[in-house]
């Protein structure tokens, strides 16, 4: 087994190993950045009313989320929509309510810590 330390990767923005999240974002949200299937992602994000979704994701201890939506996926172009939540370790479920935000648009959610 190989032990992995922050001096192992490039926090700047190297993506090592693939996976589309930087080194630095993974050690924010405690993935592993030399595991390309180790990164935060959502599990499943479904409809749950007129611009409200269920969005679900597999938390860490300690890691803080927030939900963020974009209409363009442009790397500037991302709002913070939902307070901040503190993951458990579980799969956190969260209610969205994208009403206020919502035109009838294509938007786009995402995941981040904060
Ligand atoms: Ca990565
Ligand atoms: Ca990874």
């Amino acid at each position: 087994m190989t032990a992995i330390g922050k001096s192992d990767t490039d926090s700047t923005g190297i993506d090592s190993d693939g996976d589309g999240q930087s080194d630095g974002h993974e050690f924010l949200t405690d993935a592993n950045p030399l595991d390309s299937s180790d990164f935060l992602r959502a599990d499943s994000i479904t409809g749950a009313g007129l611009y409200v979704y269920e969005l679900a994701w597999p938390s860490r201890p300690g890691i803080y989320y927030c939900i963020q939506y974009s209409r363009t996926l442009g790397e500037n172009d991302w709002l913070t929509l939902s307070e901040t939540y503190q993951g458990t370790g579980t799969i956190l479920l969260v209610i969205v309510d994208a009403s206020q935000v919502s035109d009838n648009e294509k938007l786009f959610f995402r995941i981040q810590s904060p």
